[in-house]
C-alpha cells in the first residue's frame, strides 16, 4: 500500500546519499561545490569552468543578453582571438545583435524572437567593436555597447 511509495523512492535517495558519501571520502573535506585541492577528476574541473565566470576572458565564449533597451555583455575586454557570441534575447519584442569592427564587417545573429537565442563566432582583432541592436531604432534607443580588443 504506502510502501509501494515508499519503495519507489528509496532506492533514489539511496543513491543521493552514495553518491554525497562518496565525495567527501574523495578529497577530504566537506566541500562539496568547491572543490579545495586537485583531486585529479577531470570532470570535476569541467563542471567548474562551466559555472565560473572567470575574472579574465580568456575563454571564449561570451553570454550577450538583450533586452529593451540595453545589451549586457560579462566584459568589454578582449584579447584577440575567435569568440563566440552566445546571444539571448531576455527582452519582450524582437532584437538582434551586429557586431562592427576590424575584421569583422556587419556581422548580424539574425532577429531573436523574445526568449529565442542564438550564437555567432566571430574573430576579434586589436581595434575597437560596436556592438548594437540593428532593429529600427534601438541602437539610438541604447542597445549599443562597444568592445576593446588589445
Ligand atoms: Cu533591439
Amino acid at each position: 500500500m504506502t510502501t509501494t511509495h515508499l519503495t519507489a523512492r528509496q532506492p533514489l535517495a539511496l543513491m543521493a546519499l552514495a553518491a554525497i558519501g562518496l565525495l567527501p571520502a574523495a578529497c577530504g573535506s566537506s566541500g562539496s561545490s568547491s572543490a579545495s585541492g586537485v583531486s585529479s577528476s577531470p570532470a570535476s574541473s569541467a563542471s567548474a569552468m562551466t559555472s565560473t565566470g572567470g575574472a579574465s576572458m580568456s575563454g571564449r565564449s561570451v553570454k550577450v543578453s538583450e533586452t529593451e533597451f540595453m545589451i549586457s555583455l560579462p566584459v568589454t575586454t578582449f584579447t584577440p582571438g575567435p569568440y563566440t557570441f552566445s546571444i539571448t534575447n531576455k527582452g519582450t519584442i524582437t532584437h538582434a545583435l551586429e557586431i562592427d569592427g576590424p575584421g569583422v564587417p556587419d556581422r548580424t545573429s539574425g532577429t531573436l524572437s523574445p526568449g529565442a537565442s542564438t550564437s555567432m563566432t566571430v574573430t576579434l582583432r586589436k581595434g575597437s567593436y560596436d556592438v548594437y541592436c540593428p532593429v529600427d531604432g534601438h541602437k539610438a534607443r541604447g542597445m549599443q555597447t562597444k568592445i576593446t580588443v588589445h
